[in-house]
Order: C-alpha cells, then sequence, then structure tokens
C-alpha cells in the first residue's frame, strides 16, 4: 500500500500501539532540543527520573529565550543548563549562538528522524524532511531520559503547491494564507505534509518558515520531503553525508487536500490579535506603523535578512518608526557580517540585537503606548509584545521592509521592481559556541543559582473534586493569557512558587489571590483552550494554585498533554451549551472522581441548585493513570 511521508516515519519509529488515526501510539524519539525559558524545569524532571546520562541519538539545550540578564535570575539559568548538559551528555548552545530552531536546522537537523522540543515551534525541522514536535518539558525530559512519546496518530493534511513564488512575496504568505484557510484551530489533530512541483521552488529556510508557523494552525507539526533541495542546504552545512531522499509514495493517501498556487499569492498580514486574521497587504486600509521589528525563529534567515537589507539600501528608516533586527543564528549574522549585510542595515537606521528571540517573547523592544508594530514572527496574541494596547501585524520582510520605509502599512509591490538577490555565498559554520559534553560526565558538578528552585509536586487524585469555576473564557484562549511571558515574568521560570503570582494576570488580575483562597479551583473556556506556546508553567503554576480540571469545548494538543502531565483534569463539555449555564463563583463537585474517570463521561453537579453538566475526558488508559496519580513524576515514580 502506499503510503505518505508523515506514516513513513511514524511507522519506523513506533514501539507501543498500532498506526491507526484517532489511537494512542508510543515513538522513540531520536533527538531532543531545550531552551532556556522551558529546560530549567525540563532539566530539574529529567534530574528528578534518576538516569545517568540522556539515551537519545542527540540532545541540545539552547540559550535563545531570557537573554536579557536584567537581574542575576536569567544568568543563574545558563550556568544551570550549562553544568546539568554537561553531567547528562547534552549539547549545550551558548547564548549568543542563536535561536534554537535555526541553528537546529542548520547544524543539527537529520531528514527522517524524530526531534523532540521544549518548543512549540520544534516543527521548524520540518523544512528539512525531520517529523518535530513540540511538548511539555517533561515530556522531553522522559524522551531523553529514553522512554517513547505517546502521542495521537494524527491526521494528515497533504498541501499540494504548484508554481512559483512571484516578486514581492515569501514562504511567509504560504503559512498566511494556509492560516487564513484554516484558522487556528484547523491544524488540531493533524500533520500537514507538503508536496507537489513548487516544493522544488523553496529553499529549506523558506521551507522551515512554513513548518515553523504551521503550529499556529494547532496542527501536530508539518512537513516537507527531503529532496536536491535538502541536499544541497546540507551540503553548504557541510553535513550533507547525513541527507537521504523522502517522499511520500506514488498514490498515497491523506485525509484532506488542499492546494495552494504559489504564483498566485500576494504580500499578506495577519491582523492583531490573531495569526489567522489574514489580509493582504493590499487591503488593510491606512494603518500607521510605529515599530518593525525583523527576525525570529520564523524569519530570521541569511534570505531574509538580506532581502530587508536590500530593499532598504541607501534609504533611511521612517521617522515614526523604530526598526530592529535579531538574526537567527551566529552562522547568520556573522555571514551577514561578512557580506556588509549589517553594515547597510545599519546604514538604514536599523538597531541590530542580539541573535535571540528577543522582542517575540517581549524580551525588551516593547513597543510604545497603542502603537502598531509589524513583525516578521509567527505570533501577535494580544500583551505577546510587552505593551498591552500594541496592536502586532505578522509578516514576511518584504512587508516589514515597506513599512519601515514609508511608516505604514504598504504592499511592498508599491516599490517597484522587487531586488534580486544575488547567489547566496558559503554560511560562515564555526561550531565553537556549541559545547560538547563529555564522554563521561558524572563527576561534573551542577550549579544551582538562588532563582532554582525546587519542583513542586501534585498530590494523588482524591476522592471527591470540589472546586470553584475560577473564571469563564472563550475560545482561543492562548498559553500567553494563562502564563504570559515578557521581560518580567520570564526570569521567574525556574521559580514556580514566585511565578504562580501571574498565572492570568493579563486577563483578570484577581486571579491569584482567588485560587489561593478557593483552594480548589476550576476554569471553563471554549474551544481550542492552551494553544500556542509548549510552557508547562502553563500549567504546572495553576497546579501549584490549586487548579484541579479545566473545563472547555476543546483544547490544543501540547496544553492538554502539559495540563495531564501535572494531574490537572481535562474535561469536555458534551453539551457545549451547558457552557453558557457556569459563572465564576459556581462550585462543581465531582463525586468518586477517580471512579467515575474509569467511564468515558462524568457528571459534575453544580452545589447551588444541583445543575448536572456532563463532560468526556477523552483520556487514554495511560493518561488517566497519570491524572490518577496526580502527575506524570508521580505515575513514573508510582511504577518504579
Ligand atoms: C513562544 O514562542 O511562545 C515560546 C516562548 O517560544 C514558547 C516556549 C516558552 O514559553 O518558553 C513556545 O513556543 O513553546
Ligand atoms: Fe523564540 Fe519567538 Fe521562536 Fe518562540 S516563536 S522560539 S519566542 S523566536
Amino acid at each position: 500500500m502506499p503510503e505518505n511521508l508523515v506514516s513513513k516515519i511514524l511507522k519506523k519509529h513506533i514501539v507501543t500501539g498500532s498506526y491507526a488515526p484517532g489511537k494512542e501510539i508510543g515513538i522513540v524519539i531520536d533527538q531532543t532540543l531545550t531552551q532556556d525559558a522551558t529546560g530549567t524545569m525540563a532539566y530539574l524532571q529529567l534530574e528528578a527520573l534518576g538516569i545517568d546520562r540522556v539515551k537519545t541519538e542527540l540532545s541540545v539545550s539552547y540559550v535563545d529565550h531570557n537573554t536579557l540578564q536584567s537581574g542575576f535570575e536569567n544568568a543563574d539559568d545558563h550556568r544551570y543548563l550549562q553544568s546539568v548538559a554537561s553531567r547528562y551528555g547534552v549539547w549545550f548552545s551558548r547564548p549568543g549562538n542563536g535561536i534554537c530552531h535555526q541553528v537546529h536546522l542548520e547544524r543539527f537537523g537529520v531528514p527522517g528522524k524524530t526531534l523532540l522540543g521544549s518548543d512549540s515551534h520544534t516543527p521548524t525541522a520540518g523544512g528539512l524532511g525531520m517529523l518535530a514536535m513540540g511538548a511539555g518539558g517533561l515530556d522531553v525530559a522522559v524522551a531523553m531520559a529514553g522512554s517513547p512519546f505517546y502521542l495521537t496518530v494524527p491526521r494528515v493534511i497533504r498541501v499540494v503547491l504548484t508554481g512559483k513564488l512571484a516578486p514581492w512575496t515569501g514562504a511567509k504568505d504560504v503559512i498566511l494564507e494556509l492560516l487564513h484557510r484554516l484558522s487556528v484551530k484547523g491544524g488540531l489533530g493533524r500533520i500537514v505534509e507538503y508536496s507537489g512541483p513548487g516544493v522544488k521552488t523553496l529553499s529549506v529556510p523558506e521551507r522551515a518558515t512554513i513548518t515553523n508557523m504551521g503550529a499556529e494552525l494547532g496542527a501536530t507539526t508539518s512537513i516537507f520531503p527531503s529532496d536536491e533541495v535538502t541536499r544541497l542546504f546540507l551540503r553548504s552545512q557541510k553535513r550533507e553525508q547525513v541527507w537521504s531522499e523522502l517522499e511520500a509514495d506514488e498514490g498515497a493517501q491523506y485525509d484532506q487536500t488542499i492546494e495552494i498556487d504559489l504564483s498566485a499569492l500576494e504580500p499578506m498580514v495577519a491582523c492583531p490579535h490573531s495569526p489567522d486574521a489574514v489580509k493582504k497587504a493590499s487591503e488593510t486600509g491606512l494603518v500607521l506603523v510605529d515599530q518593525v521589528a525583523v527576525g525570529s525563529c520564523t524569519n530570521g534567515s541569511y534570505d531574509d535578512l538580506r532581502l530587508l537589507a536590500a530593499i532598504m539600501k541607501g534609504k533611511i528608516v521612517h521617522p515614526r518608526v523604530s526598526l530592529v533586527v535579531s538574526p537567527g543564528s551566529r552562522q547568520t549574522y556573522m555571514t551577514l557580517a561578512r557580506e556588509g549585510v549589517i553594515e547597510s542595515l545599519l546604514a538604514s537606521g536599523a538597531r541590530i540585537l542580539e541573535s535571540a528571540c528577543g522582542p517575540c517573547i517581549g524580551m525588551g523592544q516593547a513597543p510604545p503606548s497603542g502603537a502598531v508594530s509589524v513583525r516578521t514572527f509567527n505570533r501577535n496574541f494580544p500583551g505577546r509584545s510587552g505593551t498591552k494596547d500594541a496592536g502586532v501585524y505578522l509578516s514576511g520582510p518584504a512587508v516589514a521592509a515597506a513599512a519601515a520605509l514609508k511608516g505604514e502599512l504598504t504592499d511592498p509591490r508599491e516599490l517597484g521592481t522587487a531586488p534580486i538577490l544575488s547567489e547566496p555565498s558559503e554560511p560562515v559554520i564555526d561550531d565553537r559556541m556549541l559545547i560538547e559534553p563529555p564522554a563521561d560526565g558524572s563527576k561534573v558538578v551542577i550549579v544551582r543559582g538562588p532563582n532554582i528552585k525546587p519542583l513542586p509536586v501534585n498530590e494523588q487524585m482524591p476522592d471527591r473534586l470540589e472546586m470553584e469555576v475560577l473564571l469563564v473564557l472563550e475560545d482561543n484562549i492562548t498559553t500567553d493569557h494563562i502564563m504570559p511571558a515578557g521581560a518580567k515574568v520570564l526570569p521567574l521560570r525556574s521559580n514556580i512558587e514566585a511565578i504562580s503570582e501571574y498565572v492570568f494576570s493579563a486577563v483578570d488580575e484577581t486571579f491569584f489571590s482567588r485560587a489561593v483562597e478557593a483552594g480548589a479551583g476550576l476554569v471553563v473556556a471554549g474551544d481550542n483552550y492552551g494553544q500556542g506556546s509548549s510552557r508547562e508553567h502553563a500549567a504546572l503554576a495553576p497546579m501549584y494554585l490549586g487548579l484541579k480540571a479545566v473545563l472547555a469545548k476543546s483544547f490544543a494538543r501540547i496544553h492538554k498533554a502539559n495540563l495531564i502531565n501535572f494531574g490537572i483534569l481535562p474535561l469536555q463539555f458534551t453539551e457545549p451549551d451547558d457552557y453558557k449555564k457556569l459563572s465564576r463563583g459556581d462550585r462543581l463537585k465531582l463525586d468518586h472522581a477517580p471512579e467515575q474517570l474509569d467511564n468515558k463521561v462524568v457528571t459534575l453537579l453544580r452545589s447551588s441548585d444541583g445543575l448536572a453538566i456532563k463532560a468526556s475526558h477523552g483520556l487514554t488508559a495511560r493518561q488517566l493513570k497519570i491524572v490518577k496519580a496526580g502527575g506524570l513524576l508521580n505515575y513514573t515514580r508510582g511504577k518504579r
């Protein structure tokens, strides 16, 4: 039977379960990556698992998110991460070396391998033909310890690309078009597999832009075939030996097929405050722009920044606009510096930042009050930029350059003829900012600063859950709503007690005190609850505050897994209309909780009037045991 690329790779890695959509399988993880904002928790958890050395083929710890170092906290975390990496056999990518996804693509990715990363944009490596998924830190720790990663076999969407991108359009417009068609929940339970004659017209970094932002579809991951273009990319990285050809069999089956004619795409933007609020750049009306930010793991590549420089060459940024640029990797930065592109950007008035996430996660460069910021990033959720009332538009580098020059959202085609970039030169390859772990790490002393606090652990599920409804929320609540990031909160990622004070602070400043007072809480939400990042702090910190369950219409994949991992019950309304019957302050009881959960549907009773709300949990037998044990760490310890 002819097979698609996804099933070929998954079947090769399967260790438990059988391959059927909707069923749970366990797969072997070949490579892992972590970044510092999720990594400290992941390595504390790895330590708790009590192994001597990671069991993966390759694990890498990156430092790219918390590099602002406005206090000792970030630097303490970096020191811990470096020492714990050496101790357990993990490569360490030092601060300054670049954003995890871009560096991994350049230096470590291997077509056909599985990659699990404690960051939701891990699918970036799908641009290289890897099956790469984001997960919570605990799942990544467990994978580093050699246990399988469990996932529900997804449905596979085939996206057939035809034609060739027209001047002034780019890879970002491909994924914005898909977000426009499918929405931020269109990819739930699905993997997007790209094919068709248009594939060969896209470079690996362009493919990676598309797979990166596939995360915003809610998809499990996205993947491109590995072809001649992939081989040449790996050759330029001096890693041709890891290349192999990978593609779907002729006549392979898919659950859905979508066609995108690259030639017909126009420059696009995602309007505030959602990546699927997509419009053509020519149809936004007058939008004055105050800030333009170019970079991030989506569009921080050599060609992205060369294009920006070429469009702005000889011109200066508009007086209203602050233009910031953050190259995606040290390799890109050095190559651009060698070629005079950095000088050219400086001449055009760009403020060049270090190679890190920076403004994408609100680590500096917050826009002014009420400002409009155009960013080549992947998320524009409210408040994420660091300024509550700023409006963020997402675009490719061409639209960003046009906005930087004109001071307003502009269709770049109005600038005339698009610049033609010269053939790319050989990238600067210098791995000295990557630290290889010693063969024997057993003598390495792990350094822990005062910012690294022990991991809180949940209790076993009691027989009776009595919970106060702490919040009733709408659809598409993001992890940025649940557990904000940014320069003030990110330094507390290793300190759950301290960070828990910020849970839902962007939505309701009284949440923290109400949760503490209630003792046991429940949150009610609409569809796609927990979309966005993989940060397990969005489960761990609410757990610390006593959150016992979330009752939603549906959940985003990674966040649901994180809730389970920390013993918070994810429940789904069986009657979506019941959502309207609940209010903040209601008290809901789940009697004989562990027993009731053995059935697919449980009944919650409202204390005031006995109203019965039916909810399903959709958990597998394994997940049920985890939730009942109070989380994965308890469950794993209990099994020993
Ligand atoms: C993001 O883009 O939201 C982040 C910051 O990279 C997160 C990880 C985190 O919160 O540390 C992600 O995408 O998973
Ligand atoms: Fe960093 Fe932004 Fe990419 Fe997240 S989306 S990894 S914060 S650059």
